[in-house]
C-alpha cells in the first residue's frame, strides 16, 4: 500500500501552534491499526518508517532539509534524523500543550496541519506521525530549534514525560526514534534493510542533492548513502545501466506553471521494452494518471510531427509518407526509459490502489513542458533525432509483422477463443479454471511421466521441448514464431501483451516443473522472463508457481524417504544410524510416474514456490541483467546473489 501526501506549502513558513486543529485521540488507531497503515504485517511495519521519513522529505521538498539519516538499531527500533526546521515546540493556546506534543499525540484527520502552514494530506496514508507514535511501544523525539534541544518520550502513544529543554544547539532539525509495538505487529517486528534501501534511494533520486544515509546496526558495516546531484536524470541512467544506449546522456525537461512543478528525464536504449516511471509528490504512481497521459500523448505527437514535416538530417525524405500510418505510441516508446516527476499542492489519487494521479490540470502542464523541451531538443540535435526516428520506424514495421503473427494465433484460437489446443497438451477434465492447474514440464520424457502420474481430473501437462526463446532479445513477431511459446500461449488462453485478457485464463495455477540442474534453472528464468514481459498480470496475481522436485531419495531399513535440499539430507543422516544408500536425482526423468506424482505433483505432499513480484523496478533490472546482452553485469549479479541464495531456485 502506498502513501500519498501533498507538497508542502512554503509560502507561509511562519508556522505557529495556532494553526494546528486538534481533532481526535489515538485510541482509535490502536484499536484498528489496519485502517491507518493498511495492515499489521511486515508491510504495515515498514509503513511506520515511511511515514516518519516522509515528514523529513516534506521538509526537503520545501527546501529546508538537506540530509536525512536512518539507523536501524539492534532492538529493531529505528532513528530518523533530519536537518529541517524542527517540529515547532511553542505552546498551543487552547490545549496549553507544545506543538510537538500535539503532533505526536493527536490524530489530525485529513492531514497534519490545517490552515496555511502545511497543506492538507489526503487518502488513507500520509496519516501523520501520531499514528506511528500510537503503534510504537515507545517513541522519543528530539527537536533542535530556537537555539535549544527539546526532548519528550511517549509509550504506546501517551506522553510519559513533559517536553523538556535538555541542552543548547545552534542547528535545527528533528530526531525521532521509535520501536514498533510487538503486541500490534505480532507477525513480524523486524525491519528489512533491502526494502528500506529501495525507497530511500528512490527518494534520493527524486530530490536532487538531498543526502540520505541508512545504517543497520544489526550487522557490521552495513551502511549505504545516497545523494544524486543530477536527480531523475541519474535515475534514468541507473535504470538504463546495463543497456546499450542510442545516445549517452538522458534528455531532461523541467518547468513550472500554475504551482505545478514538472521534471522529465528520458533516454532510449536499443531494446524493445518501455520503462516509464511516474511520480507525484515523490509517490510512485504505479497506475499512471494525468501526468503520464500528458507525457505519452506529447511525445507521440511531437515525434510524428517531426517525422512528417522534416527532412531527415542526412537529407533523405521523411520515412513517413503522406497518408501513411502514423507512428503509434508504442512505436515511439520502444526502448524508451523515462522518469516523470511532478510536484503539486493538492494531488488527487485515484484508482484501485490509489496510485493514479487524477488532477486534470497536470496533463496540460506536462504537455507544455515536454512539448517545448522535446521540440527544441530535436531541432538542436539532428544526429540523435535521426536515431530516434529510425528506431520508431523500425518499431512500426515490426508492429505490422507482429500483428500478422497475432492474427494467426487468433485464427488458430477460433472466434470463440477455444479452437485448437496444442497437440502435446494433455488437458484435464475439470471445467472451472479456478480448480485447474497446468504443469509446464521440461522435456518430452519428463512430460510423459507427468502425463501418466498426474490426476487427470484437474492437472494438465504441457511438455516443452528444450529451451524457449529468450524474449529479452527478440521482437514480438519472432517470439510468436517460436513453437514452444505458441503452444503455451494457446494453452493458457489469455493471449499476450496488448491483447491479453486475464478473464480467459484456463488454469488458475501455472506450475513450472524443471530439472534441479543448471539447464532447469535457465529454463525457469526464460519462462519467468517471458511471463514478466508479456503476461505480467499472471505474476502480479500470483498465478505462477515453481514445482520442487526432491533432490535425494534415501532408503534405509526397507523404508524410503525423499529429501528436498542439502539441509534436509544432513538432518536425516544425523537422525539415522547405519549406512543408507543414497540416490541423487539429477532430473525429473529419473523418477517413474508414481514417484513424480508422490513427490512433486500430489497437492497433499508437494511443495510449490509461488512467484511474487515484490518490486517491479528491481525485477525489471534483474531481467535486463540476467537475460540481456551484457556479460559483465550478469557475472557480477550472479556472483553477488550466489552468496545470498540457498538454492539456485531463482
Ligand atoms: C510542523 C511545522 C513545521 C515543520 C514540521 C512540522 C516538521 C515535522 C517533522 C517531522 C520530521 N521532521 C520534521 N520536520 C519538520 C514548520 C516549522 C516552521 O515553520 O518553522
Amino acid at each position: 500500500m502506498s502513501k500519498r501526501k501533498n507538497k508542502t506549502n512554503n509560502i507561509d513558513n511562519q508556522y505557529t501552534a495556532k494553526q494546528i486543529q486538534v481533532l481526535e485521540g489515538l485510541e482509535a488507531v490502536r484499536k484498528r491499526p489496519s485502517m491507518y497503515i493498511g495492515s499489521t504485517s511486515s508491510r504495515g511495519l515498514h509503513h511506520l518508517l515511511d511515514e516518519v521519513v516522509d515528514n523529513s522529505i516534506d521538509e526537503a521538498m520545501a527546501n529546508y532539509c538537506k540530509k536525512i539519516e536512518v539507523i536501524i538499531h539492534l532492538d529493531n527500533s529505528v532513528t530518523v534524523t533530519d536537518d529541517g526546521r524542527g517540529i515547532p515546540v511553542d505552546i498551543h493556546k487552547e490545549t496549553k500543550l507544545p506543538a510537538v506534543t500535539i503532533v505526536m499525540t493527536k490524530l489530525h484527520a485529513g492531514g497534519k496541519f490545517g490552515g496555511s502552514g502545511y497543506r492538507v494530506t489526503g487518502g488513507l496514508h500520509g496519516v501523520g506521525i501520531s499514528v506511528v507514535n500510537a503503534l510504537s511501544e515507545w517513541l522519543e523525539v528530539e527537536v533542535y530549534r530556537d537555539s535549544g534541544i527539546f526532548f519528550q518520550r511517549f509509550e504506546r502513544g501517551d506522553a510519559v514525560s513533559e517536553l523538556k529543554k535538555i541542552g543548547k544547539s545552534s542547528r535545527t532539525g528533528t530526531k525521532i526514534t521509535f520501536k514498533p509495538d510487538p503486541t500490534i505487529f505480532v507477525e513480524d517486528t523486524t525491519f528489512n534493510f533491502d526494502s528500506i534501501t529501495h525507497r530511500l534511494r528512490e527518494i534520493a533520486f527524486l530530490n536532487a542533492g538531498v543526502k540520505i544515509n541508512l545504517k543497520d546496526e544489526r550487522e557490521e558495516n552495513k551502511e549505504v548513502s545516497y545523494k544524486y546531484t543530477g536527480g531523475i536524470s541519474e535515475y534514468v541512467r541507473h535504470l538504463n545501466k546495463n543497456k546499450d544506449l542510442l545516445f549517452p546522456s538522458p534528455i531532461c525537461f523541467t518547468g513550472k506553471k500554475d504551482d505545478i512543478e514538472v521534471e522529465v528525464a528520458l533516454q532510449y536504449n536499443d531494446g524493445y521494452t518501455e520503462n516509464i516511471l511516474s511520480f507525484a509528490n515523490n509517490i510512485n504512481t504505479e497506475e499512471g494518471g494525468t501526468h503520464l497521459a500528458g507525457f505519452k500523448a506529447t511525445i507521440t505527437r511531437i515525434i510524428n510531427d517531426y517525422a512528417r514535416t522534416n527532412l531527415l538530417p542526412n537529407g533523405k525524405k521523411s520515412p513517413l509518407k503522406e497518408g501513411e500510418n502514423n507512428l503509434s505510441g508504442n512505436d515511439v516508446r520502444e526502448g524508451l526509459t523515462a522518469v516523470i516527476s511532478v510536484k503539486l499542492l493538492n494531488p488527487q489519487f485515484e484508482g484501485q490502489t490509489k496510485t493514479k494521479l487524477g488532477n486534470s490540470e497536470v496533463r496540460g502542464v506536462v504537455s507544455y513542458v515536454v512539448g517545448e523541451g522535446l521540440n527544441n531538443f530535436l531541432n538542436e540535435n539532428p544526429s540523435v533525432t535521426k536515431k530516434i526516428l529510425a528506431k520508431s520506424v523500425s518499431a512500426l514495421n515490426a508492429r505490422e509483422a507482429a500483428r500478422k503473427a497475432r492474427n494467426l494465433i487468433r485464427q488458430k484460437n477460433g472466434i470463440l477463443g477455444l479452437g485448437t489446443l496444442p497437440g502435446k497438451l494433455a488437458d484435464c477434465s475439470e471445467k472451472d479454471p479456478l480448480f485447474r492447474e497446468i504443469f509446464l514440464v521440461e522435456g518430452d520424457s519428463a512430460g510423459g511421466s507427468a502425463k501418466q502420474g498426474r490426476d487427470r481430473r484437474f492437472q494438465a501437462i504441457l511438455p516443452l521441448r528444450g529451451k524457449i526463446l529468450n524474449v529479452e532479445k527478440a521482437r514480438l513477431h519472432k517470439i510468436l514464431d517460436n513453437n514452444e511459446i505458441k503452444s503455451m500461449v494457446t494453452a493458457l488462453g489469455i493471449n499476450i501483451g496488448e491483447d491479453l485478457d486475464i478473464e480467459k485464463l484456463r488454469y488458475y495455477k501455472i506450475i513450472i516443473m524443471t530439472d534441479a540442474d543448471v539447464d532447469g534453472a535457465h529454463i525457469k528464468t526464460l519462462l519467468l522472463t517471458f511471463f514478466f514481459r508479456y503476461m505480467k498480470p499472471l505474476i502480479e496475481r500470483g498465478n505462477i508457481y515453481i514445482a520442487q522436485p526432491p533432490l535425494y531419495k534415501i532408503e534405509h531399513n526397507k523404508e524410503s524417504c525423499y529429501l528436498y535440499d542439502e539441509q534436509e539430507l544432513k538432518d536425516k543422516l544425523k537422525e539415522i544410524d547405519g549406512n543408507p544408500r543414497i540416490q541423487r536425482y539429477k532430473g525429473l526423468g529419473e523418477m517413474n510416474p508414481e514417484q513424480l506424482w508422490e513427490t512433486t505433483m500430489n497437492p497433499g505432499n508437494r511443495v510449490l514456490k509461488r512467484i511474487e513480484l515484490e518490486d517491479n523496478i528491481d525485477a525489471e533490472t534483474m531481467f535486463t541483467v540476467l537475460m540481456g546482452d551484457k556479460v559483465e553485469p550478469r557475472r557480477e549479479f550472479i556472483y553477488k546473489h550466489s552468496l545470498e541464495v540457498k538454492d539456485l531456485d531463482f
